[in-house]
């Protein structure tokens, strides 16, 4: 195919942040603008690069996907990639193209979704590139894509039909081959080598009044969700909803937490569903929320982790370690501990557990974003996390009957103690007024540390306090300025940091934490536990002074 040299203009600002590009869709229509960053993207792939490589592509089925999706296959035969691996109808759950991309050994992907963020023409689109082992792009490969983006005066396409990407098979044109595959087929194949789907089946079996209820929030999770708990586990199909995708996610926001998901929410409630889940837009994300037993995403990963040996692939694998984002709560850490196993401490964004989990030294990871997951692929699972809660509860059912979600939980309390956790994140803020508050946090942390540290503030006393830096121990590169912490003297902290993900102002993220093994606060409410310390955090970074926001956008 004869290959044509377009001239075209670099773009300002398309640099990836904590994953991927994510602007508005009004943004990546503009001419030229999705074919500047996938030349960018291509040319920066690491070593043997983009030529006759093979790159998995699809997404979650946002609006724009398609579109996208056909400039991909053009700009990659530009530039002589061999072979396109795409998921039908352009669809990938995150998860499910990271393990393509390993089990087919692709080069490396590229990811359309904005994940939990809302679709349509006036909301959000994103492309991601992945590496070879599955997992979001290091730091190192994104800032050389910025790089070109800044320098990027000429793409290559081939001028070629419109594929048709809603027919499963294999095309080649001219050497340049295109294979349309099952979105599912091979995601489904994983879990099932992971999980005891017997034991789980039987559990549904023997507690036929146990309700389950999966909420696919219209995102791509749909058809997984589908094949996973209905065919497979046997559950009926008003054990799941809102399971078609739809480009615009049926207008609401595709985000598993306490607001967003108020459909699963108030059906929980309602019929008294013992076991209620939901994932994201793209499937990486996942919420774990029984009637009257909320898990938060910090907790979640450290049941999973103290209840491993009960999942087969760890029984085979063992756990070689444990990792959470620096925000997470300190929970998974206990467990750690006591099973005597390594923990990591990563900054914000899966890609760095990547080099931990390639170099064999982890097994079991989280963010308290709602991101859980483990070295089955190298992305947050949503799917995986549910069904590995699925086969704790079966397996721990098997010896005390009964045991449920909020049971789960106090006994996990009643071993490690609680760590209270909550997130405030306060939306569209003026990226002016952001700046300045984390302007202030710094001075504070900076050249005024030696008044700050031993400070008091109500019933808290200032013990440590830095801007999170981070050195990946297997290939030793630095990462400054992942957020501010403040450790008091009773080991309760805060952490400030600005999003890396919104497409529109600044996004303000405040985490407070605080470690209680005081077995009659074990049922207090989350908010009421943690006021003081959230006063706390609102008067030393003077949020409402610099922002004028009195209130958080969302709290998780
Ligand atoms: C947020 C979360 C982070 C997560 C990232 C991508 O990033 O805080 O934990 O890894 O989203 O998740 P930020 O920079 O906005 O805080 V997803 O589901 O968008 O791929
Ligand atoms: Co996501």
């Amino acid at each position: 195919m004869p290959v044509k040299s377009i001239t075209t203009t670099p773009y300002d600002g398309q640099k990836p942040g904590t994953s991927g590009l994510r602007k508005r869709v009004k943004i990546f229509q503009q001419e030229n603008y999705t074919q500047n960053f996938i030349q960018a993207t291509l040319d920066a792939m690491p070593s043997p690069g983009a030529k006759e490589s093979t790159l998995v592509v699809g997404g979650d089925g946002r609006y724009f996907s398609t579109e996208a999706i056909q400039i991909i296959i053009r700009v990659a035969a530009g530039n002589g990639v061999s072979k396109l691996i795409i998921g039908k109808n352009g669809i990938l759950s995150t998860p499910a193209a990271s393990n393509l991309i390993r089990k087919r050994k692709a080069n490396g992907g590229i990811l359309l979704t904005a994940s939990h963020n809302p679709g349509g023409p006036d909301n959000d689109f994103g492309i991601k590139y992945n590496v070879s082992n599955g997992g979001p792009a290091p730091e190192s490969v994104t800032n050389l894509i910025y790089e070109y983006t800044k320098k990027c005066n000429q793409y290559h396409i081939c001028d070629m039909p419109e594929i048709d990407l809603s027919k499963i098979g294999v095309q080649t044109i001219d050497g340049f081959t295109i294979e349309i595959v099952d979105s599912v087929n091979d995601y489904a194949q994983l879990l099932k080598e992971i999980f005891n789907f017997e034991q789980i089946k039987q559990f549904f079996k023997n507690n036929p009044n146990f309700k389950v209820l999966f909420d696919g929030l219209h995102g791509v999770t749909g058809p997984y969700a589908e094949r996973i708990f209905v065919e497979e586990l046997g559950l009926s199909r008003s054990s799941i909803q809102n399971c078609t995708p739809l480009p615009d996610f049926g207008g609401s926001h595709p985000d598993p937490n306490l607001t967003y998901a108020h459909s699963l929410v108030e059906r929980v409630e309602r019929e008294n569903v013992n076991f209620g889940a939901a994932s994201d837009g793209d499937g990486d994300r996942n919420m774990i929320y029984g009637k009257n037993a909320f898990v938060t995403p910090s907790d979640s990963v450290a049941v999973i982790a103290a209840h491993a040996e009960v999942i087969p692939y760890f029984q085979k694998s063992g756990v070689k370690g444990l990792a959470r984002s620096m925000p997470t709560s300190a929970a998974i850490d206990l467990v750690a501990k006591k099973k005597g196993l390594e923990i990591f401490e990563v900054p914000t964004g899966w890609k760095f557990f990547g080099n931990l989990m390639d170099a064999g030294r982890l097994s079991i990871c989280g963010e308290e974003s709602f991101g859980t997951g483990s070295d089955h692929i190298r992305e947050k699972d949503g799917v995986w996390a549910i069904v590995a809660w699925l086969n704790i509860i079966a397996a721990v059912n098997e010896k005390r009957p009964g045991v449920g979600i909020k049971e789960i939980l106090l006994e996990h309390y009643q071993i490690y103690g609680r760590n209270f956790f909550s997130r405030y994140d306060y939306e569209e803020v003026e990226s002016e007024c952001a700046n300045k508050m984390v302007e202030h946090l710094r001075h504070l942390i900076g050249v005024g540390k030696d008044d700050f540290i031993g400070k008091t503030f109500g019933q808290f006393t200032v013990k440590e306090a830095d801007d999170f830096e981070y050195c990946d121990p297997i290939d030793g590169s630095v990462s400054k300025n992942q957020g501010v912490r403040i450790i008091f003297t009773d080991g309760s902290r805060i952490v400030i940091r600005l999003s890396g993900t919104g497409s529109q102002g600044a996004t303000i993220r405040l985490y407070v934490e605080k470690y209680s093994q005081n077995v009659s606060e074990y049922e207090s409410d989350t908010q009421e536990a943690l006021k003081p310390l959230i006063d706390v955090a609102l008067q030393i970074s003077k949020l409402q002074e610099f922002t004028g926001r009195a209130k958080p956008t969302v709290i998780t």
